[in-house]
């Protein structure tokens, strides 16, 4: 999978451009990192099995981008990248990654301090030597600070959707082999935790042959670049990508008793064993066992393991020792929304706004999952960067969706707009604007660093707007690039139950926000939510599934989430939807 690697080369690309002040291109080459970071398929496969054709229907990709990618498949490298990489020094790559400074600064704190990695960043700003150069100051000093802090535990945890494709790959692969019985994701990734450590799998088989069959494979495969550890019931990998790859092979018959040691959490884990002290048992990942005598009870399945200390089955995502033993103890645990189960997007764009993808692709995209119905959400005016619509081009574009999409069969297409909730908390759009469309998600996306009483005044007045709907992402989080802006959650929730505001769970990798601790909360309050991807190309829609593990994760079952429900009822729930 050279997904990461090709989005990283065009990243650097954009990167490098800008910092020529070449126009235009920046923006493009940057689309086109999203759309393979994001892409589900392997796109060395998509480019094997289709050439430069298919390189190019992906979204987002034009024809001298698809050229590029193709000559770095197909020699490893890309010409045009060493050309520009030669005018920069080495370092830049790596500044660039940390939040909160740009190519500008990297090359100005170059040319002054002589800057030249992360560890000399981070020492100057400590020393207070950042503040005194031109264009500087205390407050960024504290920003680019923070900025990699950011940057540093990013370097340790993946998102979630990035590496998620990976380890099914791999999964998928160990199932295959004729010596595995049963093989699983275990560890953080199949509690589906927002981001990852490591990845742990889990197989089953018969014998030392069998076992060191796999394990030889395993430590072999293609995308490996470095062998951590090679043993007979252990390995460890490095990929390429960097991620580590823990794999464990197991006897068939404890495979459930191991698949509940190592799916975790640990904290889980250490309340399950108490309680099967408590009753006379001994619990491991071998099984449950009589303490006297060491007789075996249970280890075949995990909801057999369970079972043996008086609990119920609990689903991965909820074992955090939040709650859910209790419950499961007394017979009180949620029925969670389950993957698969969503009928419709509410947030998405096109390239009206900062989308790759056009009305009649992102249409064709959504039936193509099974929706019944997909809102288009591009951006509003004050939204620059992101090509946001003037009154009039919005007030045009909705007319344009509907006429476009009146006849359609099969999906529902509702005309909005992701609208910015302005500083003042007004919406970006007036009433008799919103009052056209059929679905309003309204978004902060400016002032991050307000006070946290400002952004909830903010949020709030928003939320008195009687068109508003959604509020989408409501914490503004970007995982490894932006923390969250200082708001008032709880004020927020109770106003949201009250006006009957939907709150956005945000399926994006990067985004998952609300995240689960919050969703949870939000319910505690009577809030309901709905799942969106806020796709910019056709392929974010298959992010859904990220949402919905988000919801689980927070214990959210079927009914708080509007989108689970058909078509006909969601007038109950959206002033502005007519059927
Ligand atoms: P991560 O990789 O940091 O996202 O988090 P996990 O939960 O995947 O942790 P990891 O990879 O260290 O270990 C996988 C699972 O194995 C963990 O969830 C529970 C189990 N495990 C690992 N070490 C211990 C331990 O010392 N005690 C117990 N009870 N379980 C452990
Ligand atoms: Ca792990
Ligand atoms: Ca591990
Ligand atoms: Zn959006």
């Amino acid at each position: 999978m050279k997904n990461p690697e090709v989005a990283q080369l065009l990243y650097d690309i954009a990167d490098m451009l800008e910092m020529q002040n070449v126009a235009f291109k920046p923006v493009a080459y940057r689309k086109a990192a999203r759309a393979v970071e994001t892409l589900s398929e392997d796109i060395e496969e998509v480019f094997t099995k289709g050439g430069r054709e298919a390189l190019m229907e992906l979204p987002g990709i034009g024809e001298g981008i698809a050229e590029k990618i193709a000559e770095f498949l197909e020699t490893g490298r890309l010409k045009y990248y060493d050309e520009l990489k030669r005018k920069f020094p080495q370092h830049i790559a790596e500044l660039m990654n940390v939040p909160g400074i740009g190519p500008k600064r990297i090359k100005l704190l170059h040319d002054k301090l002589g800057i030249k990695s992360v560890a000399q960043l981070e020492a100057s700003a400590k020393g207070h030597r950042l503040s005194r150069l031109p264009g500087f100051g205390e407050k960024l000093e504290e920003d680019i600070l923070k900025g990699i802090g950011i940057f540093k535990t990013g370097q340790k945890r993946t998102p979630l959707g990035y590496a998620l494709p990976l380890a099914e790959e791999i999964e998928q692969r160990l199932k295959g082999l004729k010596e595995v019985i049963r093989a699983s994701i275990a560890g953080s990734m199949r509690r589906r935790k927002e981001t990852i450590g490591d990845i742990d799998i889990l197989a089953s088989c018969k014998g030392a042959a069998a076992a060191a069959k796999i394990m030889g494979f395993f430590t072999t495969m293609p995308d490996v670049s470095r062998i951590l550890a090679k043993g007979e019931t252990k390995s460890s990998i490095l990929l390429k990508t960097n991620l580590q790859v823990d794999l464990r092979v197991v006897k068939d018959t404890s495979f459930g008793a191991a698949l509940q040691y190592f799916t975790g959490s640990k904290e889980h884990n250490v309340v399950v064993r108490e309680i099967a002290i408590r009753k006379g048992l001994k619990l491991n990942e071998y099984g449950v066992f009589k303490k006297v005598g060491n007789r075996n009870i249970a280890s075949k399945t995990e909801e057999e393991v369970y079972e043996a200390i008086g609990l119920r089955y609990m689903e991965p995502e909820i074992r955090e020792n939040s709650g859910e033993i209790e419950a499961s103890a007394r017979n009180k645990l949620p029925k969670l929304v389950e993957y698969g189960s969503i009928r419709g997007d509410f947030h998405c764009h096109t390239v009206k706004s900062d989308g790759a993808n056009k009305l009649e692709d992102m249409i064709a995209a959504a039936k193509k999952l099974g929706y019944e119905y997909i809102a288009i959400t591009d951006h509003s005016k004050s939204e620059r960067i992101a090509h946001g619509l003037s009154n009039s081009d919005m007030e045009k574009w909705l007319r344009e969706i509907k006429a476009a999409t009146a006849k359609i069969k099969g999906i529902r297409v509702f005309a909005g707009s992701e609208v910015d909730i302005l500083p003042n908390g007004e919406l970006d759009y007036p009433d008799d604007l919103l009052k056209k469309m059929d679905i309003v998600v309204g978004s902060v996306h400016s002032r991050f660093k307000s006070a946290r009483e400002e952004m909830t005044k903010r949020i709030l007045t928003a939320m008195e707007n009687r068109h508003l709907d959604i509020l989408g992402h409501p914490t503004g989080r970007h995982i490894g690039k932006r923390e969250p802006y200082e708001v008032d959650l709880k004020k927020v929730f109770a106003a949201a139950a009250e006006k009957k505001v939907l709150l956005e769970i945000n399926a994006h990798p990067e985004r998952s926000d609300l995240k689960d601790i919050h969703a949870r909360q939000a319910k505690s309050f009577g809030c309901k939510f709905v799942i969106d991807t806020d796709s910019h190309n056709t392929d974010n829609l298959k992010f859904m599934d990220l949402g919905v593990a988000i919801a689980r994760r927070a214990w959210l079952s079927p009914e708080d989430i509007i989108n689970t429900r058909p078509l006909k009822e969601l007038p109950k729930f959206f002033k502005r939807i007519k059927l």
